[in-house]
C-alpha cells in the first residue's frame, strides 16, 4: 500500500429515475433490483472494490431508505483496515436546501474529503451495467497530469442525446464537451457513432475542489457535474477522455469486453436482462476474476417440482416452480410459480408469486407482485395498458406489491 495514492471514491446515488417508473416508486435508481441478485449500485462498486479504491462514500438523497439499508449490509468494509463503504444522507449542511445538483451534492458532502485529504477523488454515476478496472484510469490520470480525467466510451449516435458528448485530440485532451445536445457530434470515423461520457470522473483534488468553488458562487450554474463542472475544466484546458475501450478486465471475453449498459428506461432495463439470458449473453455475470459482488439473503436452493421447468433462464435462490414453464426469464430470490403457468420473456423481481393457470408474457413484475390464478399480463395490451405501465416497447411493468387479478 506504500506509495499508493489516496483515492476517494464518490459515487453519486440520489438520481431519481423518473423514467424507470413504477420501479422507482419506492427506491431511488441505484437501488433497483437486477439481474436476479442484484441492485444496480452494486456494479460500481463492485467495480470500486475489485479495482482496490476501498474508501467509499455512496451519496443520497431521494427515496433512500432502502438504498442505505443495502449499503449498510451488503457492504461493510474492515475499518480496522481503514476501509469504509458508507451511505451519505442529504444533510443540509449549507443550510436548510436539498440538493440542487450532482455538484451540489459533492459541494454540500466536502467535509468527507477535508477528512480523508485525498489525493484524487473518483466521482462515479452508480446506474450502469458493466466491468471496469479503475485502477487503470487512475494510472491514465496521473500519467496525464490532467484536472479531471472522464472515461468515454462510443455508443450509437441517435442515443447521443442522453449523454455528454466529447471532442478530444490526439493527446487526449477535451477539446469540447455537450452535454446532452439535440443535435450529438459524431466521431470522425464514423457518422453514426458518438464518443460519450460515461459519468465516471477522475479528479485531481485540487481541480475538484477548486472547480466546486466556482460552481458554487456562480448564480447561473445548475450545479451539475456533466453541465456544468466538467465543461469549466474542458475551457480551462484541464480535462482529458479515458476511453473504455483501453480497460482491461480480467477475465473478459472478446465479447464483454466494452459492454456498458445504461438501463435508465423500462426497455433499456428490459433489453439488458434478456441479454443476461440469452444462451450466449454479452456480458458475462460468471466472470469470477471480476465478480460483481452483492448479499444474497439465506435461502434454500432454487426447486422444480411436478414437471416444472425453466429454459434461458436464470432462478435465484428460494424459488419454486411447481409444474408451470418459465422461458426466456429472469426469476429472483424467493419467487414461487405455481401449476400450469406460463412465464415467458419476464423479469420477476423478488418475492412475487404467479398463480395457477396464469400467463405473464413480457412484462416485469416488481418486488412482492402477486398474479392471480389464471390472470394474464402481457397478452392483450389494451386491457394492460389500463391497469399497468407499459413501455415504448410494449413490455408490461406492474409496480411493487400489485395484485393482478
Ligand atoms: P445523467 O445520468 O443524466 O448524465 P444525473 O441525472 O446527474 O446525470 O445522474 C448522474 C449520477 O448522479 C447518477 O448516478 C445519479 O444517481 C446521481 N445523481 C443525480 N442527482 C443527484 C443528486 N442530487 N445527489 C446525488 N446523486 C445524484 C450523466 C452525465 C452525462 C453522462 C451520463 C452517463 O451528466 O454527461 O453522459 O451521466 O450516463
Amino acid at each position: 500500500m506504500k506509495g499508493r495514492p489516496r483515492v476517494l471514491g464518490i459515487v453519486l446515488a440520489g438520481g431519481e429515475g423518473k423514467r424507470l417508473w413504477p420501479l422507482t416508486a419506492d427506491r431511488a435508481k441505484p437501488a433497483v433490483p437486477f439481474g436476479g441478485n442484484y441492485r444496480l449500485v452494486d456494479f460500481v462498486l463492485s467495480n470500486l472494490v475489485n479495482g482496490g479504491f476501498h474508501q467509499l462514500c455512496v451519496l443520497t438523497q431521494y427515496k433512500s431508505h432502502s438504498l442505505d439499508r443495502h449499503i449498510s449490509t451488503t457492504w461493510r468494509l474492515s475499518s480496522v483496515l481503514g476501509q469504509y463503504i458508507t451511505p451519505v444522507p442529504a444533510q443540509q449542511r449549507l443550510g436548510p436546501r436539498w440538493y440542487t445538483g450532482s455538484a451540489d451534492a459533492i459541494f454540500q458532502s466536502l467535509n468527507l474529503v477535508y477528512d480523508e485529504a485525498p489525493d484524487h477523488i473518483a466521482v462515479f454515476g452508480a446506474d450502469h451495467v458493466y466491468r471496469m478496472d479503475p485502477e487503470q484510469m487512475l494510472d491514465r490520470h496521473i500519467d496525464s497530469g490532467a484536472g479531471v480525467t472522464v472515461a468515454g466510451i462510443r455508443v450509437p449516435r441517435a442515443e447521443a442525446r442522453a449523454f455528454g458528448c466529447i471532442d478530444s485530440g490526439a493527446d487526449g485532451r477535451i477539446t469540447r464537451f455537450l452535454e446532452k445536445p439535440a443535435d450529438p457530434p459524431s466521431v470522425p470515423d464514423d457518422p453514426n457513432v458518438t464518443f460519450a461520457s460515461m459519468g465516471n470522473y477522475l479528479f485531481t483534488t485540487s481541480a475538484l475542489l477548486d472547480a466546486l468553488r466556482a460552481d458554487a458562487a456562480n448564480p447561473d450554474s445548475l450545479h451539475d457535474m456533466g453541465g456544468d463542472i466538467i465543461p469549466m475544466l474542458v475551457d480551462a484546458g484541464t480535462a482529458h477522455v479515458y476511453d473504455f475501450d483501453d480497460n482491461d478486465v480480467p477475465g473478459a471475453t472478446e465479447r464483454d469486453r466494452g459492454y456498458w449498459r445504461d438501463v435508465g428506461t423500462l426497455d433499456a432495463y428490459y433489453e439488458a436482462h434478456q441479454d443476461l439470458v440469452s444462451v450466449h449473453p454479452v456480458f458475462n455475470l460468471y466472470n469470477q476474476r471480476w465478480p460483481i459482488r452483492t448479499a444474497t439473503p439465506p435461502l434454500p436452493p432454487a426447486k422444480f417440482v411436478n414437471l416444472g421447468s425453466a429454459v434461458e433462464s436464470i432462478v435465484g435462490p428460494g424459488a419454486i416452480i411447481s409444474g408451470a414453464s418459465v422461458v426466456d426469464s429472469v426469476i429472483s430470490a424467493d419467487v414461487v410459480i405455481e401449476d400450469g403457468a406460463v412465464v415467458e420473456g419476464s423479469v420477476l423481481l423478488p418475492g412475487v408469486r404467479v398463480g395457477k393457470g396464469a400467463t405473464v408474457r413480457r412484462a416485469i413484475l416488481d418486488k412482492n407482485v402477486i398474479v392471480a390464478d389464471g390472470a394474464r399480463i402481457g397478452v392483450d395490451q389494451e386491457a394492460d395498458r389500463q391497469q399497468y405501465t407499459v413501455s415504448a416497447n410494449g413490455v408490461v411493468v406492474l409496480g411493487k406489491g400489485v395484485r393482478a387479478e
